[in-house]
């Protein structure tokens, strides 16, 4: 395993240091300790040539506004809390309203936009970068002094990215983390993710209202089969359609699917073009489907012009607003309790 450090910034009076971390076998994961960004991952095709399957830039300064959340960790709550409320207990806290009144993704100042401390366990076999933050009590209005670990974890003998997160408060809390990665895998973002073969073992979408919050609806995709991936599906049908769910999203997927308990992976992602496949497995209960409906530009990504759909989100996490849906499964983490959770990418071809 090979793991080169190079500074690439300096941010809060902190170095930005950027990581890459490459295998025998060329698979390739770049990130920093600024939001534990994974800004690259370089992966085989069916010949053996490498590309890049994620969306991100090549420098820090453009991580700096970084509005579409690229590689990002996210938390302290990924996904969307109606105008930003929630009652633990008798309490009633009021977090960060930063997108349209709800709160979206811990907010401005989440994990995304920190600054990290890391550093490199390496041994024969694995290479990890290991990430911590401490979150003081009250940051962007959530309760308790929060301690967080998340670590990057590859493995010389596969193509294999595991994301373990753990954290722990000293008071009763609400934790709910993703990483915010784009997948693409045509390579260097050569084609849209369009036509990208989707599979998900999940029998129930969320309905979303109109400011893509649940509304506490549990749809069955048996009852709509623009939702029902498990069987695979391409994304492409769910731009043109006349859906009410699809149009509410901006012509596409921006919906979490409750994952059936057992089925692993639980995701699978494959482009028959180039034969990348990818597949997901995780203890989490959920994944939000974001089809990048609203990445346009005009910007670039990497010398690309950003275009919508040029990458999607499979945004591993418990529900999002789940405070206000007792069905759902819950996101308080107790005082003292340890929270822990992990979601393991592995890369093939076909
Ligand atoms: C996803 C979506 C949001 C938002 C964000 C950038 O997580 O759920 O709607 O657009 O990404």
């Amino acid at each position: 395993m090979e793991v080169r450090e190079q500074v690439v910034g300096r941010k809060d009076n902190e170095d930005i240091t950027l990581y890459t971390v490459k295998n025998d076998q060329g698979f390739q994961v770049s990130c920093m300790n600024y939001g534990c960004i994974i800004t690259e991952m370089l992966v085989p095709d069916r010949d053996g040539k490498l590309g890049n399957v994620v969306l991100g830039f090549d420098t820090f300064d453009e991580y700096e506004n970084n509005p579409h959340y690229f590689g990002a960790m996210v938390g302290r709550f990924a996904g969307r809390i109606k105008e930003g409320t929630f009652t633990i207990g008798e309490t009633v806290y009021q977090v960060a309203q930063n997108s349209n009144g709800q709160h979206l993704h811990g907010g401005p100042k989440g994990f995304h936009s920190v600054v990290w401390n890391s550093k490199v366990i390496k041994n024969e076999e694995e290479a990890i970068i290991e990430f911590t933050y401490f979150s003081p009590d009250s940051e962007e209005g959530f309760p308790g002094n929060l301690s967080m670990a998340v670590r990057y974890i590859l493995k010389n003998d596969s193509n294999q990215l595991t994301i373990s997160y753990s954290g722990k408060s000293d008071k009763t809390t609400l934790l709910n983390v993703t990483n915010h990665s784009y997948f693409n895998l045509s390579g260097n973002f050569k084609r849209t993710i369009l036509d990208h073969e989707l599979t998900m073992n999940s029998d129930q979408y969320l309905e979303l209202d109109k400011a893509l919050l649940p509304t506490g609806t549990l749809v069955s995709v048996d009852e709509d089969e623009l939702f029902d991936f498990r069987n695979g599906r391409s994304i492409r049908a769910a731009t043109t359609a006349e859906h009410p769910q699809t149009e509410l999203a901006g012509n596409g997927y921006d919906h979490p699917f409750l994952l059936n308990s057992g089925e692993q992976p639980a995701i699978e992602l494959a482009d028959r073009e180039s034969g990348r496949k990818l597949r997901v497995e995780t203890t989490e209960p959920a994944v939000v489907l974001y089809t990048g409906n609203g990445v346009g530009g005009p910007y670039s990504i990497k010398g690309t012009e950003a275009q919508d759909y040029l990458g999607l989100c499979l945004e591993t996490q418990g529900p999002p607003d789940s405070v206000r849906h007792p069905h759902f499964s819950s996101a308080v983490l107790n005082a003292d309790e340890e929270f822990k959770s992990e979601t393991t990418y592995s890369f093939s071809s076909m």
